[in-house]
C-alpha cells in the first residue's frame, strides 16, 4: 500500500482520573514521571465517557480525563508498575471496587518488545485496541494508532479553535484585532479545553490582500509574545497552531512555543519543507489552488480522487525528506479550489479518507458553502456549523477547526455519551 508505516518499538503509558480535581491529578502525575524518566512525547487530555462494568451504579458514570505518554526509561515494565502504583497511592488512590471512579489510574500499555502475562500485569493492554480512551491519546504520539483510534465509535475528536488577528477575516471581521479581544478569546478557549490554538495573522478569504512574510510577521509577534509566557506558565496548556503558509514565519514563530504549522498553501514553497526538517513542528497539510481563495477557479472530477492523487504525490515529498506520518495532519482545504457542491461532497465522503495513517482536519466552520441552503450570514452559522461537525465525527474524523469551541465542547459530549 502506498501509504504503510512502520511500527515504533517504545514505551507508552495511559494517564486518567474521574475524581478530584482531575487536571491536577494528572498535572501530579506527570510531574512523579518526570522523576524517574523522561517523558518524550505527550499527548492531549481527552474528555472521555466512563467505561463501566454492566450493573455500575449511575453516580460512576463521571467523565474521565485521559492522555498518554512516551516515556525513555530503562528499568523493567515490572519495576515501573511499582512506581505507577506508588504515585497512584499518593494521589489517595484506595483499592476499591473494579472501576469505581478513582483520581488517578496509570497504565502501561506498550514497553518496546516486551510481552508479559502475569496476574497483576499484561503488557501489551489487552484491552488497548478497544477502547477509545486510550487509542485517542496514543494516536497523537504515533500515527501506528491512527486507523485503529477512527475504527471506534467513541473516537473522540480534538478542537482547534480559530483566533484571527487580521482586521479582514470573513467571518469573524477583525473582532480578535486588539489584544484585550485577544486575551478574552484566549481565556474563553482554555476554559472550554480546546486541545488546539491556531492563530492566524493573514486572511486568505475570497478578495483579502495577501500580505509579504514581513507584514505578517508585524502583525503576528505582539500576540505570540502574549502568548507564548502562557503556554510557559500553564501546565497542559493547549497546542499552539500558526496558519501561516510562509516558510519565513514559521521560522521565526518556533522560539515561541508553537507546535504545529497550518499551511493553506498545501506545501506550495520547497522552503517548508527545510523547515519541516529542521524542527520537530508537526504539519497540517491542506489542499488548495489559489491563495487567497478564488472562488472561479476549482477542481475537476471526482474531488475525493483527486484529493487521493494529490495527497500520495505529497506524501512522496515529505517521506523523500523524512517527516513521518506522526507529524502530518491532512486537511481536504474547504473552500479552497472547490465549487460549494464539492465542499459537500468531500464533507459526505469524508469516511473514505478513513484508512489514511494521517490524522485528518476538517475546517468548515461558518464558511460559505452554507450559503447555498441557509441565509444565514457567516457569523451566524454556528449552529449549522455544529451539524456538520456531527456529521464529520460520525466518518471519524479526528480535528475540527472551529470558531464556535464552547458550544462544539457541549455537542461533542453528548454525541460521545450516546454512541459509548
Ligand atoms: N478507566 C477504567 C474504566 N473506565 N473510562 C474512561 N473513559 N477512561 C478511563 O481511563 C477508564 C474508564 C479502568 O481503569
Ligand atoms: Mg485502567
Ligand atoms: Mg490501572
Amino acid at each position: 500500500m502506498k501509504f504503510s508505516i512502520p511500527q515504533k518499538k517504545a514505551k507508552f503509558l495511559s494517564l486518567g482520573s474521574n475524581q478530584g480535581n482531575r487536571r491536577e491529578n494528572l498535572i501530579f502525575a506527570l510531574d512523579e514521571i518526570n522523576k524517574v524518566a523522561l517523558i518524550k512525547r505527550q499527548s492531549s487530555v481527552y474528555e472521555t465517557p466512563a467505561l463501566l462494568p454492566t450493573g455500575a451504579p449511575s453516580d460512576w458514570n463521571r467523565p474521565f480525563l485521559n492522555l498518554a505518554v512516551e516515556i525513555s526509561t530503562d528499568r523493567s515494565a515490572e519495576d515501573f508498575l511499582q512506581i505507577i502504583q506508588t504515585i497512584e497511592k499518593k494521589r489517595d488512590r484506595v483499592k476499591n471496587k473494579r472501576w469505581a471512579p478513582r483520581p488517578l489510574d496509570i497504565d502501561i500499555l506498550l514497553w518496546d518488545n516486551v510481552e508479559i502475562n502475569s496476574s497483576h500485569l499484561k503488557i501489551p493492554h489487552p484491552e488497548m485496541n478497544r477502547r477509545s480512551f486510550v487509542l485517542d491519546p496514543l494516536k497523537d504520539l504515533s500515527a501506528q494508532f491512527i486507523t485503529a483510534a477512527r475504527r471506534l465509535r467513541t473516537h473522540c475528536p480534538q478542537l482547534m479553535g480559530i483566533v484571527n488577528v487580521t482586521p479582514d477575516s470573513f467571518s469573524d471581521g477583525g473582532e480578535f484585532f486588539s489584544y484585550e479581544n485577544f486575551s478574552r478569546c484566549l481565556d474563553l478557549l482554555v476554559e472550554n479545553c480546546v486541545d488546539i490554538i491556531d492563530i492566524g495573522a493573514e486572511s486568505t478569504c475570497p478578495g483579502a490582500t495577501p500580505l509579504t512574510s514581513e507584514q505578517e510577521w508585524i502583525r503576528l509577534k505582539p500576540f505570540l509574545e502574549k502568548l507564548a509566557p502562557l503556554k510557559n506558565d500553564r501546565k497542559l496548556f493547549p497546542l499552539i497552531s500558526l496558519d501561516t503558509y510562509h516558510p519565513e514565519t514559521a521560522k521565526k514563530a518556533i522560539p515561541y512555543g508553537v507546535n504545529i504549522i497550518n499551511d493553506v498553501s498545501g506545501l506550495n514553497d520547497p522552503e517548508m519543507i527545510s523547515v519541516l526538517k529542521d524542527s520537530n513542528l508537526d504539519y497540517v497539510l491542506s489542499h488548495s489552488l489559489d491563495i487567497p481563495a478564488n472562488p472561479e477557479n476549482h477542481i475537476e472530477g471526482d474531488p475525493i480522487d483527486y484529493l487521493k492523487i494529490w495527497l500520495e504525490s505529497k506524501w512522496d515529498v515529505l517521506q523523500r525528506n523524512n517527516i513521518n506520518a506522526d507529524r502530518i495532519i491532512f486537511d481536504p482545504g474547504i473552500g479552497f479550489g472547490k465549487s460549494s457542491l464539492q465542499s459537500q461532497e468531500i464533507i459526505k465522503n469524508m469516511s473514505k479518507f478513513r484508512e489514511l495513517p494521517f490524522r485528518i482536519l476538517v475546517g468548515h466552520s461558518r464558511k460559505s458553502f452554507f450559503s447555498t441552503f441557509t441565509p444565514a450570514p457567516p457569523q451566524e452559522r454556528d449552529i449549522e456549523t455544529i451539524g456538520t461537525s456531527m456529521a464529520l465525527l460520525d466518518q471519524g474524523v479526528d480535528i475540527l477547526r472551529v470558531h464556535d469551541v464552547k458550544n462544539h465542547r457541549k455537542a461533542i459530549r453528548g454525541w460521545l455519551h450516546a454512541r459509548s
